[in-house]
């Protein structure tokens, strides 16, 4: 029965370790081993930075880059994976320094726009409609150094383009709180869906929740999804975890609150989030400390987590949950999500 939902992860959830403090601790693994894993790991979707598709990209013509993109789609097409999204990499490139599109360069803002053009190219070559922005450095590290008002309406138009440019495009922001900037513009889906009402095409806007990112906000990740739910813009999920008020950890699904994991899914289900097609991502990164031949047990530990509370969100017995209601009794039911949990 679990089996109806589809797995993602992105070839950067397969890594060598390194961290601000410390080099890589593991070797690459080149794309196409990497693309081996997905199925052994029960992974049907693969999620792309545009660079992850095409890594020269700002050294190739929009024609060559089309054509390398179509090279990664045979190489899906003989492992049976499909793309779920591409989401333009704006933060390693010398003139994404100031974020790209609310840079206060305007040859930088100029050249974040036509790389999203690129990353809707490589997209549609793909054979993908989802675009992911993630907002990485379009924020600020001081406020004195950028008009947000000003910022907020070349995001608007930036979005506007990419959506006039590609009409196949349907863009999901995925919005993030801080990290790397101390704080960013688009922190919650809230901001993030208002700001999809006022694109030249509502209807192609929509969000990717994480749950490290909505953690960060000091939010409830499943209540972030079931805002998005509500509003038939989730698009799509990185499910990982988060231990307080930290860096981004993007950790196993689960392991820092399991009662919190269980609520996300059981949003997805009360959502019909599987019967949309749409993807659960699993954006989780391998401990430092965890050797090579093993650092891929993070995504598959995910999965099964994930699908171990799809099943204990369906046999959580309703008739209880209806009683508890009903008697205005949340203590019963809280113990009762507990026994379930806990196996009793
Ligand atoms: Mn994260």
């Amino acid at each position: 029965m679990a089996a109806e939902y589809r797995f993602s992860f992105g070839p950067w959830n397969i890594h060598e370790g390194a961290d601000p403090f410390g080099p890589t601790v593991r070797p690459s693994i080149e794309f196409g081993k990497k693309l081996k894993r997905y199925k052994e790991l029960g992974f049907d979707g693969v999620q792309f930075h545009d660079d992850d598709a095409v890594p020269d990209m700002e050294n190739l013509s929009p024609e060559q880059i089309v054509k390398q993109a179509a090279e990664v789609k045979s190489m899906l097409d003989g492992e049976g994976l499909v793309a779920e999204f591409v989401a333009p990499r704006l933060w390693e490139d010398p003139r994404g320094i100031d974020g790209g599109f609310t840079a206060n360069d305007s040859a930088c803002r100029a050249w974040a726009v036509e790389r999203f053009k690129r990353c809707c190219d490589i997209g549609n070559a793909l054979g993908t409609p989802l675009r992911v922005l993630w907002l990485a450095r379009e924020g600020t590290y001081i406020r004195e150094s950028k008009n947000a008002i000003t910022a907020y309406q070349y995001l608007f138009d930036a979005i506007n383009d990419a959506l006039e440019y590609d009409p196949k495009a349907e863009i999901a922001i995925e919005p993030k709180p801080n990290e790397p900037m101390d704080h960013a513009y688009v922190p919650t889906i809230g901001h993030a869906l208002a700001l999809a009402q006022k694109a030249v095409d509502p209807a192609r806007v929509g969000g990717l929740i994480e749950t490290a990112h909505a953690l960060l906000a000091g939010l409830d990740p499943s209540d972030e999804m079931a805002f998005a739910l509500s509003m038939g813009k989730l698009w799509s999920v990185h499910l990982n975890d988060q231990n307080g008020l930290k860096f981004d950890q993007d950790k196993t699904f689960g392991a820092a609150n399991l009662r919190g994991a269980y609520n996300q899914v059981r949003v997805l289900e009360l959502g019909g989030y599987p019967e949309s097609g749409r993807f659960v991502g699993l954006d989780v990164k391998a401990m430092r400390s965890q050797k090579a031949d093993v650092a891929h047990k993070h995504l598959s530990n995910s999965r099964t987590v994930f699908l171990r509370l799809v099943e204990k969100v369906r046999t959580f017995p309703k008739d209880v949950e209806q009683q508890c209601i009903a008697d205005r009794d949340y203590e019963a039911l809280e113990m009762a999500v507990l026994e379930h949990l806990m196996g009793g």
